[in-house]
């Protein structure tokens, strides 16, 4: 195996590199952890340490690392075709092939998408198809966009904006004309005097709350995650989305699922609306779509929009590498294994129900963990000052980020967002390495509970 010089990686990163939402000054005394290479759930840094991914690298990479057929596909596309536009009459066999399939592998009534290169030029991809639609159907004044706080679009200006990250907000002058926001379906803080599934009800009647605020003649959509991610993996009740389906049918307003993170087997369905029962009009795509492998994201766009945007002639959006033909071919690949390899009935049938038994069984002792969650393989819990009262640390995130540094230590990368501790490991995990990815998890929040809740500084 290469050798690496740690150290000289580390102050050449130092010099030349912005990290993305990181600390630079801090960053760089630290300095980063170097990646070096990986190979199914793990990867390796340059001092030769195995570390256990539960994040699938960013929540991407379903098909676990180290595949040695994605690769060969690249190189024989890199052979044949590197690059080719499709903005000006032309296609090539790599991104018709990848559209057929994912025509296959996605829910009746969506047989049109729409190219990227991420979730967030996705999204941004959306706001305008949405707006376009609506003015094609002779109602531009539809043109506000309803998201979520603590929802997760991305980092782009649309993206951002439609996120719920106050202090993405912040930055910027965010969130851009025509976003609103309404609460997420966060029970645990915001339900606790309600059943789940009457607070279910209750956070999908924010949004119809949301709507007679605005207008109905002014709101072109609502946009959320089925799960949210990156908000710390907030499972909805299961009364939520079909309520928020009813209104959003009620009200004439377009329903779209950013299946960003759930998409592509996450939930142990292909997508994260199928596991919740609910038929969304456009869901966005990146991530699992290539497993990482290729940067690409899709919009898949259902029929009763890709019919109105065709009608409307020219849609004036599109990106350079929007079908880029080595990612087309990458994803075909990835897509095809996913499906033919059986790794999400997988999910569906055997890891997922395990991980979510062994996750409950696992972290259901601790005094301070609570709100145990999940579905398939995306999961997480909440670390809380009284599980009795509810009551979360009054500096919510302080735990959540020092409970990720004794992970980190240990050689387990799971996520803290605020104080949830989520994780969502590759989809080819087996039982065997879920057991191994608990044991170190529930010996790191032992550590946590004993030597550092509680406890000043
Ligand atoms: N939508 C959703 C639901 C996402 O989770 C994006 C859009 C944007 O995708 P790109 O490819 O532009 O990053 C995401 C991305 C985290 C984390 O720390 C999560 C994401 C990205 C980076 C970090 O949990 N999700």
């Amino acid at each position: 195996m290469k050798q690496h010089d740690t150290l000289a990686l580390r102050q050449q990163d130092a010099a030349h590199h912005l990290h993305p939402f990181s600390d630079t000054q801090s960053l760089n005394q630290q300095g980063a952890r170097v990646i070096t290479h990986a190979d199914g759930i793990h990867v390796w840094d340059s001092e030769g340490n195995k570390i256990i991914d539960g994040m699938a690298g960013l929540w991407c990479v379903n098909i676990g690392y180290g595949r040695k057929d994605l690769p060969e596909v690249a190189r024989r596309q890199m052979e044949e075709l590197p690059f080719y536009n499709t903005f000006f009459k032309t296609t090539h066999p790599a991104v018709v092939e990848l559209s057929r399939l994912l025509s296959e592998v996605s829910p009746p009534g969506f047989g049109h998408v729409f190219y990227t290169n991420s979730g967030s030029e996705s999204v941004d991809t959306m706001i305008r198809m949405v707006r376009r639609y609506w003015d094609v159907q002779g109602k531009p004044q539809k043109k506000t966009l309803i998201g979520r706080w603590n929802g997760y679009h991305g980092s782009t200006i649309g993206g951002a904006s439609l996120g719920g990250m106050r202090y993405m907000h912040e930055q910027g002058d965010l969130p851009i004309p025509g976003i609103e926001h309404i609460e997420q379906p966060w029970w645990y803080k915001l339900g606790k005097d309600l059943s789940a599934d009457e607070f279910g009800l209750r956070a999908a009647q924010w949004l119809e709350d949301k709507i007679l605020e605005i207008g109905a003649d002014k709101v072109a959509a609502f946009v959320g995650e089925p799960i949210q991610g990156a908000g710390g993996v907030i499972v909805p009740p299961s009364t939520y989305w079909p309520a928020i389906e009813r209104i959003c049918r009620k009200y004439d307003v377009l329903l779209v699922a950013d299946e960003v993170i759930c998409g592509f087997g996450r939930t142990g369905e292909w997508f994260g609306h199928q596991y919740f029962g609910f038929k969304p009009d456009l869901f966005t795509t990146a991530k699992g779509l290539s497993s990482g492998y290729m940067p690409i994201g899709a919009v898949f766009v259902g029929d009763r929009v890709a019919e109105g945007l065709i009608a409307g002639g020219d849609f004036n959006h599109g990106f350079t590498y929007s079908g880029h033909p080595v990612a087309a071919a990458v994803a075909s690949a990835n897509v095809r294994a996913l499906r033919d390899e059986g790794i999400i009935d997988r999910v569906k049938n055997e890891t997922g129900p395990y991980m979510q038994k062994r996750w409950r069984e696992t972290f259901g002792g601790f005094e301070h963990v609570d709100d145990i969650r999940g579905v398939g393989l995306i999961q997480g819990f909440t670390l809380v000052e009284d599980r009795a009262t509810h009551a979360l640390f009054p500096d919510f995130g302080t735990m959540g980020m020092r409970c990720r540094d004794i992970f980190f230590r240990n050689n387990l990368i799971m996520r803290a967002c605020g104080d949830h501790i989520v994780a969502a490991p590759p989809l080819v995990i087996s039982k065997a390495e879920i057991d191994q990815l608990l044991d170190v998890a529930a010996r790191c929040v032992e550590e946590l509970e004993k030597n550092v809740i509680g406890r000043p500084g």
